[in-house]
């Protein structure tokens, strides 16, 4: 099965915990502090991998977890790190955050694994905590959180070329002649059933054809198969535009390519806005070479941009094949190659900062306030309070932040505490 979407739960390792624990050795009655500090924890990376196709795998499962850091211990003793989780995914893979559609990251074509969830870091053992006032702290610091999003994989294929068309028209046999690939081919409508990539090889290098299942009326809006596979030729910098040039079911190829441009606006603008080829199939049925002008003469009237050129072509004689090939690939070499990969919409790191951000300023007794937040807390770590320019710049943080302003809201006076894990002040108006 041909699987291009799935729905996962991916959440990094939450940090290991600093430890608190103090040095007892044989005659050294009043050990300082010694606990080590927590282990990070694990990172969610993504990695193509050349091997996967489909995203099928991810159809089985639904939650995937980097490894947690490990507790520090006593004697210093660091906790082990989480396991980092690398996910495999095939190129051309579209993370989105589920919640809001946008697009987090392209995998694109790229080898660069991405890291998308960091990894809690590990507490600090109290073994840092300790200064000439303070010899026992009995303050450790918690690991850092976990990172978790839910997020949608869409697999939006890499191919230069893309082959739109009505079912039966031919896009199946035209990628069987021009490449390697070996798609169904069948006289009925939806032979095709899921996208075919195939190699196109020219002297001097090729490109990428795909190949996806044909479009009716509507598809924009569900009808038919198109509209699940559209993605795939989003990325395309050129789309062949198939006809049935014979009008083998009654078709009118004009009307037909009328209707195919419409679907493609519907679908988004990104496609409506692709260069074109049109390829007048199945011409080894007109076999009149006066009644073949009129044809092609027809569809270059009702073409809406006198830009664009057609080629008849028969892909069962390959008779037109070649030149067609040749215009494709020196359009492709005039284009700007800036349409394969997709931009961040959301950037991930902005999206857990504001939970970084938080603090609470609580009022827990008579004269006692206390301040907790992870962001505080990481400030612990690194400001030595007992010293006087270390508490001067924590002073000037709890300021900046707006906790000063919150604690005169609930009531603070000069006199009272402030308690920060662990950590008493007595608080001074400014
Ligand atoms: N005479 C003639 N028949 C052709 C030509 N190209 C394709 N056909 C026939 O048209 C029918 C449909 O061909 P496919 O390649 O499966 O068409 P498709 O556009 O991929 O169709 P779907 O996958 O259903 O959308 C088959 O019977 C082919 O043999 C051509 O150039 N000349
Ligand atoms: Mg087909």
């Amino acid at each position: 099965m041909f699987i291009d979407t799935a729905r996962i739960i991916i959440k990094s390792g939450k940090g290991g915990d600093g430890h608190v624990s103090f040095r007892r050795e044989k005659y050294v009655p009043d050990g300082g502090p010694d606990g080590g500090d927590g282990g990070k924890g694990g990172d969610v990376i993504f990695v193509t991998d050349e091997n996967i196709n489909t995203l099928i795998d991810f159809k089985h499962r639904r939650k995937y977890a980097a490894g947690s850091g490990e507790e520090g211990g006593k004697r210093r003793m660091h906790g082990k790190n989480g396991e980092d989780l690398v996910i495999h995914v095939p190129k051309g893979t579209v993370i989105r955050h589920a919640e809001t559609g946008k697009i987090i990251h392209d995998m694109g074509n790229s080898e660069e694994p991405y890291v998308m969830l960091k990894g809690g870091r590990g507490g600090n053992g109290n073994m840092h905590y300790a200064t000439a006032v303070m010899q026992a702290p009995r303050y450790a610091q918690p690991g850092g959180k976990a990172q978790e999003m839910e997020v949608i994989l869409e697999l939006k294929s890499i191919a230069d070329v893309g082959l739109v068309g009505f079912p039966n028209v031919g896009k199946s046999t035209f990628l069987s002649v021009v490449s390697n690939a070996r798609p169904k081919i069948a006289n009925y409508h939806f032979t095709t059933l899921s996208p075919n990539l195939g190699v196109v090889d020219l002297e001097d290098g090729g490109f990428v054809i795909a190949d996806i299942p044909g479009l009716i009326e509507g598809a924009s809006e569900g009808l038919g198969l198109g509209h699940d596979f559209l993605k795939h030729i989003e990325r395309c910098r050129i789309l062949i535009h198939l006809v049935d040039g014979a009008g083998t079911e009654g078709r009118d190829p004009s009307e037909d390519l009328a209707a195919i441009n419409r679907e493609l606006e519907g679908y988004n603008e990104i496609l409506s806005r692709k260069a074109q080829v049109i390829a007048v199939n199945k011409m080894d049925l007109i076999p009149d070479p006066q009644e073949r002008e009129q044809i092609i003469e027809k569809i270059r009237r009702s073409c809406p941009d006198p830009d664009i050129r057609i080629f008849p072509v028969s892909a069962a004689t390959k008779e037109g094949i070649r030149p067609l090939l040749y215009y494709v690939k020196q359009l492709l070499q005039e284009l700007p190659d800036d349409t394969s990969v997709f931009e961040s919409e959301i950037q991930v790191e902005d999206y857990f900062e504001e939970e970084i951000l938080a603090f609470e300023v609580k009022k827990e007794g008579e004269t006692l306030y206390s301040v907790e937040g992870p962001r505080i807390e990481r400030m612990l770590g690194y400001t030595n309070l007992e010293s006087e320019k270390g508490f001067l710049f924590f002073q000037n943080f709890m300021r900046e932040q707006g906790i000063l302003d919150q604690l005169k809201t609930l009531g603070i006076r000069e006199g009272d505490t402030v308690r920060v894990y662990g950590h008493e002040f007595e608080y001074f108006d400014d």
